[in-house]
């Protein structure tokens, strides 16, 4: 069931009192406002109370380009490379270009494989930590075209881009900034400019670019190369090259849930505090993206990053989104030795509940083989989640019923008895994210029961529950900031394997 109670107006007074009473806002508010009346930060000042941080809270939206990503919901991560062919998680950077050779390589297969998942987006390994390239950069003689494949005429970031726009994904890349191959790795200025310089190509060449995957890890250790790493240029040239990409996990737009497991977290908030660094220096900044230059690059793990008790001490908040990444392999890459290991179709479909249904972008890593395609039993696992999820989502029972009591906006009538054991809610992100804390109830005889509860919302919030049959439901805002905009609610019926 979709509705958005009249609370439009309301919503968009408070966001003008709110801009008239804090001028720190307004300036930024005025930086934004070619691109998005709307704000994706807040500054919180000294005097703020806790309802007024409260309601800044509540009114920080996603910026476009965040919000087109959380829309996807579910997109395929693809490592692919050098360690494809040496059976290696992290290659030392070492290995011959000739090595590379996959002898059926098909990009067609994997974004059909990766579309019928249900899969919105591939972000291909471009260049993993081994520093090899999977396009021929003329930055570097360590790449594909000084591989045998094609005759060294081969391009696989242009084959996957063509044929995820072919088969209507987005598609995204993986550009890793530890590099164990350029012997300048560590000189940081020269490295700083082969970077940006690498970034240019892959930002030039292959169309339209809708994620940056910037990877944290360094393995260099205590007496290893020192690179520091300028990354407000390397944001710069993608504001500049592709001002639609998100930037995720070391940048501004997408953050790393903080765990590869595939698990989320139960309370998780997308308004962060302190994402940036100074605020004043954000207000200054006469960039058109001011947060860009005071972002610092940093793991959030903590299992509340922002409940009631983190924003208060903040210097400003922030909307900054969870992406979890996980592998349908136990490694990130390709190796004959898991093809058993594969996760299961109802592994999976936890993973997306965990995920998806956390609040989260679920990026799920499918490593295609030494030939160059997607193994048999990955993409049989795939299709057996695909269908799992949309035999459970094609009947929608309080759409279904088609009409809401009238007893209050909460309650609704399935219209008989129905059996469910999934509940689906999702908040209206584009007004902010507000719940607290909620439950689901059924009419049992003369008695409500809870058969759900939870904490945070956010973009999607999906629940198992043992199964109950009853006609009347109806959901309980137990606590939120400031009035929670519902986008949908809806029960479902997934049939369980070991249902008692
Ligand atoms: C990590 C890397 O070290 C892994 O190899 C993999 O790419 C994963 C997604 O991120 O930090």
């Amino acid at each position: 069931m979709n509705w958005i109670p009249g609370m439009k107006h309301v919503v968009s007074a408070f966001f003008w009192t709110l801009i008239l009473t804090f001028p720190a806002v307004n300036a930024i508010s005025q930086i934004h406002q070619g691109e998005n009346l709307k704000m994706n930060f807040i500054p919180i000042q000294p005097g703020d109370t806790p309802a007024e941080i409260l309601e800044k809270a509540s009114h920080i939206v996603p910026s476009q380009r965040q919000f087109e990503w959380q829309e996807m919901e579910f997109i395929a991560f693809t490592h692919f490379g050098m360690n494809t062919f040496s059976n290696r998680e992290w290659g030392e950077g070492t290995d011959a270009p000739a090595l590379f050779n996959p002898d059926d390589f098909d990009a067609d297969q994997w974004a059909r494989v990766i579309h019928d998942a249900g899969m919105k987006m591939i972000i291909l390994t471009a260049r993993h930590h081994d520093g090899f390239c999977l396009w021929p950069s003329r930055w570097t003689d360590y790449s594909v075209l000084k591989s045998n494949w094609r005759n060294g005429k081969g391009d696989v970031v242009k084959e996957v881009s063509d044929a995820c726009h072919k088969y209507g994904l987005k598609f995204g890349i993986y550009l890793s900034p530890w590099d164990r191959h350029e012997p300048f790795y560590g000189n940081s200025p020269r490295y700083n400019e082969f970077f940006r310089n690498q970034l240019r190509e892959l930002l030039t060449n292959y169309g339209k670019i809708s994620e940056v995957w910037f990877d944290g890890a360094c393995g260099e250790g205590a007496n290893g190369k020192k690179q520091v790493y300028d990354w407000p240029s390397y944001y710069h040239v993608i504001r500049d090259l592709q001002p639609d990409a998100v930037i995720a996990i070391m940048g501004p737009d997408v953050r790393w849930v903080g765990t590869e497991s595939g698990t989320g977290r139960e309370t998780e908030w997308s308004v962060l505090p302190d994402v940036v660094g100074n605020t004043d220096s954000i207000a200054a900044s006469s960039q058109q993206i001011p947060m860009d230059s005071a972002f610092i690059p940093r793991n959030f793990m903590d299992q509340d990053l922002g409940g009631r008790d983190k924003i208060m001490k903040a210097n400003n908040l922030f909307w900054y989104p969870a992406e979890t990444d996980v592998s349908i392999r136990p490694g990130w890459f390709y190796h004959p030795e898991e093809d058993s290991l594969v996760k299961s179709p109802e592994r999976l479909v936890d993973i997306y509940f965990s995920s998806v249904g956390m609040n989260s972008v679920l990026l799920l890593n499918i490593p295609p083989n030494k030939h160059g395609r997607i193994q048999d039993q990955d993409v049989k696992s795939l299709a057996g989640m695909r269908k799992i999820l949309d035999e459970t989502f094609r009947n929608d029972l309080v759409l279904a019923a088609g009409s809401r009591s009238s007893k209050n906006a909460y309650e609704y009538s399935l219209g008989f008895p129905q059996r469910f054991n999934v509940a689906l809610l999702q908040e209206e992100i584009t007004q902010g994210q507000r719940i607290e804390k909620f439950r689901i109830e059924y009419l049992d005889g003369k008695e409500w029961k809870v058969c759900a509860s939870g904490t945070t919302v956010g973009y999607k919030r999906l629940l198992r529950f043992k199964e109950v049959s009853a006609t009347e439901i109806r959901l309980v805002i137990e606590s939120s900031r400031g009035t929670a905009i519902i986008k949908s609610f809806g029960v479902y019926h997934m049939e369980m394997k070991n249902q008692e």
